[in-house]
């Protein structure tokens, strides 16, 4: 342990740090701003459960059912607080079951630092008990992946680690720790934790890009997660403000223009983006879930239809910038300094195009579709349209509502109809789209957001991969609402099989299981609701409550998102080549309906 005195917690780079390797990790992680560590029991890791007792203050252990649990939860814990979230897993299956969540990390870029346990140096080889060499596994999905090989280097590791997962562009980093290592003793001076320092973009590209925008005629700028994890969201604000530029805003971007404001077009989406002349996307990748980065006419344009639209696109480092659409324009850097960039030399433009019959056509398009809305969100359908679980939930969501998606459709239509009024409230899985981050998210959410709403939104599928971590919930008296959309079924993956083939295998779960019932006997409370009209005054009550509350929705199954057929796997509009849908056979008896 550290001697009388120490000031590791400060980050002092001229103060002796003495202890084991867990002491180490867990003040190096200390002085990045580190307070959780998310964790499932395991002897080789058991000095960083100590590092985290002893340490002063202490670290918080927030221990799980599922090792998948504690990485989705440090992964929500960087995006939300935006400081590192850390998640400590044994050596061998304690690792591998938290892959997924760190490739989730990976798409998301978020900063995570995940350490794992490893059998002893001393023995490697000869058949120790969960022996695997786990940085091959973990580089694809990481930015750094590497065995820390004396307990001596253990504190400079850990900060090293952190400063790259907090590096623009973020992402995870794994460190795993032999045990005789981590559990040997050692003096060693103090990381100095030193913050990245930020590239600043080009003032030439950035004066580029305004210069764009003036000649445009239809432009919509596109503010995507990055955005919020740079801490640019209120740059963003200014410049949406002085451009007065029709938003559409993505992910961790939702509620940069909050709900309600005219210029926001997410609601008109299709159009902003099908019959735009400019798109300026910023803080996000151009892939599936901006059709790629092509907006405005048809690739094929001979001529008779729409252009292509001019596209630029903005990213926190060189390395985003995308590569398989021609860009009309490109900054990479500080978002903060490019949007500010951008505002500034747009309004020092000779002459600028008005937009004005631009923005109107857009903001009639969305008070149209809101107008289309309210019949759905206040639709009185039996078994209940997923449309009306929102129309209850809207209203009762405060500005700093945080609200969590783990599903297919159900979690599709929350994206349609509940829209955030401040950014970084709004979670889904991101582009990786693992299902099951529902519980490890909400449990971050909860500790990131004490005082506000975290709500949680799971598909029946989906809440089947996490549930049982609501035992987590309980013991931490984490008071969370669940609603989980019971339609029955994997309902996205049904609808889009049935458009392959035209039948579906594989999708159904058994109707009307009682999710509720998992959460009263793991200590929680619940109820279970089947008519449209007793929706409002379940929530009501799981806002109440202050235990871990599941709202059962019997919904409607079959009432699919509407999407394109090739949307759910992100081929794009050609469909990859994969055959659209399977010409029919008189031997295909067995197929059902
Ligand atoms: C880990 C993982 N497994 C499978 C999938 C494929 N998948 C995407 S959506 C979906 C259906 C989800 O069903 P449910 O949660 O019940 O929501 P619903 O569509 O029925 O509203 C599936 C299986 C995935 N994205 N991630
Ligand atoms: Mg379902």
């Amino acid at each position: 342990m550290s001697e009388p005195g120490d000031t590791r917690a400060a980050g002092d780079p001229r103060a002796a740090l003495a202890g084991h390797g867990g002491d180490l990790a867990v003040a190096a992680a200390q002085a990045h701003g580190v307070q959780t560590m998310f964790t499932l029991a395991g002897e080789h890791v058991f000095p960083l459960y100590d590092g985290a007792v002893m340490a002063d203050p202490p670290m918080r252990l927030l221990d799980v059912r599922h090792e998948q649990t504690a990485v989705f939860a440090a992964e929500a814990t960087g995006r939300l607080t935006r400081t590192p979230g850390l998640a400590v897993l044994t050596a061998g299956p304690g690792v591998t079951n938290g892959v997924t969540a760190v490739a989730n990390a990976w798409f998301n870029g978020s900063p995570l630092l995940v350490i794992g346990g490893r059998a002893p140096t001393e023995r490697w080889g000869t058949g120790s008990r969960q022996e695997l060499d786990h940085p091959p596994l973990l580089a694809p999905v990481t930015k750094l992946a590497t065995t820390v090989r004396q307990v001596s280097s253990v504190a400079d590791r850990v900060d090293e680690a952190l400063r790259v997962a907090t590096l623009p562009h973020r992402g995870p980093v794994f460190l795993d720790v032999p045990m005789d290592q981590l559990f040997a003793t050692t003096e060693v001076m103090h990381p100095t934790a030193r913050r990245p320092t930020a590239l600043l973009p080009d003032a030439d590209e950035l004066t580029d890009i305004a210069a764009l925008l003036a000649q445009a005629h239809r432009p919509v700028l596109v503010l995507g997660s990055d955005v919020w994890a740079d801490g640019a969201e209120q740059a963003a604000r200014r410049a949406a403000q002085t451009l007065d530029i029709p938003v559409i805003t993505q992910g961790m971007g939702r509620g940069i223009v909050p709900r309600g404001h005219p210029r926001l077009v997410s609601r008109a989406r299709r159009t902003s983006l099908g019959e735009a002349d400019l798109v300026v996307v910023v803080g996000t990748a151009l892939d599936f879930r901006l059709g790629f980065g092509e907006f405005g006419g048809p690739s094929n344009a001979d001529g008779t239809g729409r252009a292509r639209a001019k596209v630029v696109h903005v990213a926190d480092s060189p390395g985003l910038l995308a590569g398989h659409v021609p860009l009309a324009g490109a900054a990479a850097g500080d978002l903060t300094a490019a949007l500010d960039g951008i505002a500034a030399a747009w309004e020092r433009a000779p002459r600028r195009t008005d937009w004005t019959p631009w923005r109107t056509r857009l903001e009639d398009l969305v008070h149209d579709g809101h107008d289309r809305d309210r019949a759905a969100l206040s639709s009185d359908a039996e078994p209940v349209h997923p449309a009306r679980v929102y129309g209850e939930l809207a209203p009762r969501l405060g500005e700093d509502a945080v609200v969590i998606g783990d599903g297919g459709d159900f979690v599709s239509f929350a994206g349609r109809f509940i829209e955030p009024a401040r950014p970084g409230g709004w979670l889904d899985p991101g582009p990786y789209g693992a299902l099951g981050t529902g519980l490890g998210y909400a449990i971050a959410a909860r500790l990131a957001r004490p005082t506000a709403a975290v709500v949680l939104l799971l598909g029946d599928g989906a809440a089947g991969l996490s549930l049982l971590d609501i035992d987590t919930l309980v013991r931490h008296r984490l008071p969370v609402v669940m609603v989980v959309g019971n339609n029955g079924e994997w309902g996205q993956d049904r609808a889009a099989m049935r458009a392959h083939y035209g039948y579906d295998v594989v999708t159904r779960l058994r109707p009307q299981t009682r999710y509720d019932d998992v959460v009263r006997a793991l200590g929680g409370a619940g109820e279970f609701v089947t008519r449209p009209g007793a929706i409002g005054a379940a929530l009501d009550r799981a806002f109440d409550a202050g235990v871990p509350y599941l709202v059962n929705v019997v919904t409607e199954p079959g009432a699919a998102y509407p999407r394109s057929a090739t949307e759910n796997a992100g081929l794009g509009a050609t469909g990859g080549g994969l055959a659209q849908g399977r010409p029919p056979r008189s031997s295909m008896r067995w197929v059902r309906e």
